[in-house]
């Protein structure tokens, strides 16, 4: 008996003597009360920790005690590439199929990237096995940072379970989305999850997209970055140890280590895997404006009008789904909207574009055989997601009831070609908006339930469902596997057909993606509401998505649902004209917003921030062009441009553009004073030159309710243009350069240019490329652009003569203030 007490008194302190924060998980399944039994059933430690702590503070009160049965590293052999070996696992754990051999393999692709083809010379990580229980273990040389450490917890590799969790070398982790919350993750017992959703954004939803992957800030300023390459639903527990589990229910674990070693770097790695994004057409940079319930194609086009009568900067029209007949894709209603293809004729006329949302892909399936092409069309060539039997699944959107297009099958492609082609053939759209694509589906399933099958009853079910049946089939696989990919694979088919309508380059904004989606469309941050909280998510929103390797991205300025005020509308459209992509959109049955619908003096500032907007095109388009390039980021966190500066850190109030342009806009009402952080360094008032020499601080600016304040960082050069009614207009303006000089009395800046739609452009030579420096201001390889103005913010002492190539030149100066 003693003995026995012996033991248990062992195990009780094995497992107390656990520290809270490095507890993992043992069961997260939610919705069960987790009983001493149900723990101990799967071999697991069970401590109650409410009683010991006193709180509710999500510590798991069933957790794995340091010997729970993982797998071992067997004897490894390298290859050309990296290492091969065997896992085995000499215990079962408890899920279901557990599998018992595994093969690992680790490729060194490049001295920055773990994972891939060849092998490095010098890579600047090391990798060390843990063979019992197996582990990972990568260090980066310089500073011996471990980054990846996996040893703390078993590693679960079961049909339907897989797990592996890792500590991390700081809590400064980014990424993980779709999710609505600050930019810098909290690791307070935090659990994400990866399943594409149609909810509006809310706080610990899983939401439309899903991207797997980390950003991590270490602290020694260097970054680091994680991908893994999965599908499935999924899961990412973050804990204060700090560490991260990783919970998949199906595919492998096929993990991408970046090593960067600065942020920038990290996010440029993670592209050169999943692909660098598209070169946006220049008017899809421009002012879009779009609401559901115009009501007619009068009212829309009314809308128009009005924007051209107050000269506010505009280049698309947009319209929502009440353009269609009944709701069904590729119908227009004849009796509101009979007049749209006019519409669009002048919105051409004036150098402005169309888009319109393609509501979903459901195709409603209730029509009368011979009324509707595509279901019968779609019918006929076997293009729809089938149910277990084989049919047509049959779920609802929209139309009502509706069949769902299988983008995994390549006669999926052409029949969608082909109705997008029939469709412009009536209304010539410039570009596509594609909805409702993850996919959403307003029944549970379909309209005969699922099945009871493995695939929609798993075994674990990380987060939230609201879709079609799991178990239904498309040509390459089970939606199980395929769910998270149904918006990707839905722009990749539209980008290829609006590429063949118009042979121009596609301008196209998804709500659900996946990594590779920057390749084929934008996205906006979903249907949120007209208030200052969701207005101020939408910057971390923005700044996540930057990360993922999609930088045409922003909210619906002035909300979506509920109703907006002048005053909350004012501040979300200068801080929308700061959105990579600009669009206002409202819901129906809400007062109108754009911006006509205001006062005077809220119409003169909303023209006002579009025109800065506009007049900065040339720049916004130079930083599309790196991102497509290289993979750099737009709108950019920064901590980026300031890695070694920790107080930057949590910053997701104040972005960038590219590295010289600082935006901090207003996010509460009723105040004309804003707070921001200027990173050490000279910072220059974008309108006055006036200059702030900051060593990294604080400072309370005025920000009356028409102004927002932009600041210029020290050694940039910004080429700006004259705004104009529509870049069609301002592209022919003559330029502005605006340097703003270093301590050192230097700057730096860059235009890329060319015709702003053909494709490929760059891939072709079809381009100039400018480079200004401040000793050598001016133009290279330029035909057709004219330096107007050249501002020099800095400059110290009046100077007492200005030459331009050689000849003296009229200049005027103006002392600065400082701030
Ligand atoms: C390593 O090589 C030996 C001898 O060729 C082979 O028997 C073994 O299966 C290999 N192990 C792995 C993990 O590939
Ligand atoms: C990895 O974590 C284990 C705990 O699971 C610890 O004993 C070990 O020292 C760690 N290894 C490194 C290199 O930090
Ligand atoms: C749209 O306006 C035109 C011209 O003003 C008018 O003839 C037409 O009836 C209107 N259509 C609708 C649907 O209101
Ligand atoms: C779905 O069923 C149709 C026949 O109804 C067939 O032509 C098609 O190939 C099936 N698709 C898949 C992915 O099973
Ligand atoms: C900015 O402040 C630094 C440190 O106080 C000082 O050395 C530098 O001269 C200042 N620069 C300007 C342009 O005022
Ligand atoms: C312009 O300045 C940059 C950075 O100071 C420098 O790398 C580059 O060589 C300069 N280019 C020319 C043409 O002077
Ligand atoms: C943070 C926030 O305001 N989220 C809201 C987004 O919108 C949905 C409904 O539209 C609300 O439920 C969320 O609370």
């Amino acid at each position: 008996l003693l003995l026995l007490l012996l033991l248990l008194l062992l195990l009780l302190s094995k497992c107390v003597s656990i520290p809270e924060d490095l507890r993992f998980d043992c069961y997260p399944e939610r919705n069960t009360v987790v009983t001493q039994e149900l723990c101990e059933a799967r071999g697991c430690c069970f401590v109650d920790s409410e009683q010991s702590s006193g709180s509710t503070n999500g510590v798991p009160w069933c957790f794995y005690p340091p010997d729970f049965p993982s797998y071992t590293l067997g004897s490894v052999n390298e290859t050309e590439l990296g290492l091969v070996g065997f896992l085995t696992r000499k215990a079962k754990a408890y899920y279901p199929k557990d599998i018992e051999k595994l093969q690992l393999s680790v490729e060194f692709e490049t001295d920055t990237r773990l994972h891939v083809k060849v092998k490095s010379r010098d890579p600047i990580y090391t990798v060390e096995f843990s063979k019992e229980p197996f582990g990972l273990i990568v260090k980066r040389k310089t500073s011996g940072t471990v980054l990846l450490n996996t040893t703390m917890a078993p590693l679960f590799f079961a049909d339907q379970f897989l797990q592996i969790s890792t500590l991390l070398p700081s809590s400064y982790l980014y990424g993980l989305g779709e999710h609505r919350s600050n930019f810098l993750h909290s690791l307070e017992w935090n659990t994400l999850t990866f399943w594409a959703r149609d909810v509006p954004p809310t706080e610990s939803f899983n939401l439309y997209g899903v991207h797997p992957f980390y950003l991590v800030m270490e602290k020694t300023g260097a970054a680091h970055g994680v991908f893994l390459l999965n599908s499935n639903a999924m899961e990412v527990a973050l804990q204060p140890a700090p560490a991260l589990t990783w919970r998949t229910i199906g595919g492998v674990l096929d993990f991408y280590i970046f090593l960067g070693p600065d942020p920038n770097l990290v996010v440029q790695q993670y592209q050169q895997v999943i692909g660098f994004p598209a070169m946006p057409p220049y008017w899809g940079l421009g002012f879009h404006l779009c609401r559901w319930g115009y009501g007619s194609s009068n009212e829309t086009w009314e809308t128009v009008k009005a924007m051209r009568n107050f000269q506010i900067p505009q280049d698309a029209q947009w319209n929502d789904i009440d353009y269609m007949e009944g709701y069904r894709d590729f119908t227009v209603d004849s009796q509101k909207f009979g007049a749209l293809p006019q519409m669009v004729e002048d919105l051409h006329k004036h150098g402005q574009y169309y888009v319109m949302i393609l509501v979903d892909p459901g195709i409603s399936s209730t029509q009368p055989p011979g009324s509707y092409w595509p279901y019968d069309e779609g019918l006929k060539r076997g293009v729809f997601i089938n149910n277990t039997q084989g049919e047509p699944l049959i779920g609802k959107v929209w139309p009502g009831l509706t069949a769902y297009p299988d983008f995994s099958n390549p006669d999926t492609h052409q029949w969608w070609l082909e109705n997008l082609n029939r469709f412009h053939s009536i209304v010539p759209f410039d570009g596509i908006w594609i909805d409702m694509n993850e996919p959403s589906d307003f029944m549970d399933g379909s309209s005969e339930g699922c099945s009871q099958g493995k695939l929609d009853n798993p075994p674990y079910v990380p987060g939230k469902k609201k879709t079609i049946c799991t178990s239904s089939r498309q040509s390459t696989s089970a939606h199980y596997n395929l769910h998270n990919l149904y918006g990707l694979m839905e722009a990749k088919a539209t980008a290829s057909a609006l590429i063949k309508l118009r042979e121009k380059r596609p301008f196209i904004i998804s709500r659900s993606t996946f990594p590779s989606q920057g390749k084929y469309s934008g996205h906006w941050l979903g249907d949120n509401r007209s208030s200052w909280k969701d207005m101020a998510w939408s910057i971390p929103g923005m700044l996540s998505f930057s990360l993922f390797g999609i930088p045409l991205v922003g909210a619906d300025i002035c909300g979506f649902s509920g109703s907006t005020s002048e005053e909350l509308c004012t501040r979300w459209m200068q801080l929308g004209a700061f959105y990579p992509f600009s669009r206002n959109h409202n819901t129906q049955d809400e007062k109108a917003q754009d911006p006509p619908a205001f006062s005077p003096a809220a119409r003169t500032t909303m023209k006002e921030a579009l025109e800065i907007r506009y007049s900065l095109l040339p720049y916004l388009y130079s930083l599309f062009h790196r991102a497509h390039l290289q993979g750099d980021t737009v709108a950019r966190p920064l901590f980026f441009e300031f890695p070694k500066d920790v107080a930057t850190y949590s910053i997701d109030k104040q972005f960038l553009w590219g590295r010289g342009l600082l935006v901090t806009p207003v996010l509460d009402p009723g105040v004309d004073w804003v707070v921001g952080y200027f990173p050490r360094g000279l910072w220059y008032d974008y309108y006055t030159g006036s200059l702030v020499n900051s060593s990294g601080e604080n400072l309370k600016m005025a920000a009356p309710l028409d102004h927002i304040n932009l600041h210029i960082r020290e050694g940039t050069i910004l080429p700006t243009q004259k705004p104009g009614c529509c870049t069609v207009i301002s592209r022919g303006n003559p330029m502005r350069l605006i340097a703003a000089l270093s301590q050192n009395a230097n700057a730096w800046g860059d235009l890329y240019w060319d015709d702003g739609e053909s494709l490929d452009a760059f891939a072709k030579g079809d381009y100039s490329y400018l480079v200004f420096n401040v000793t050598q201001v001016g133009r290279r390889a330029a035909t057709h652009v004219t330096v107007d103005v050249l501002t020099v913010y800095g400059v110290g002492e009046e100077p007492k003569i200005v030459t331009v190539n050689g000849k003296e030149w009229p200049f005027s100066y103006l002392t600065n203030q400082v701030i």
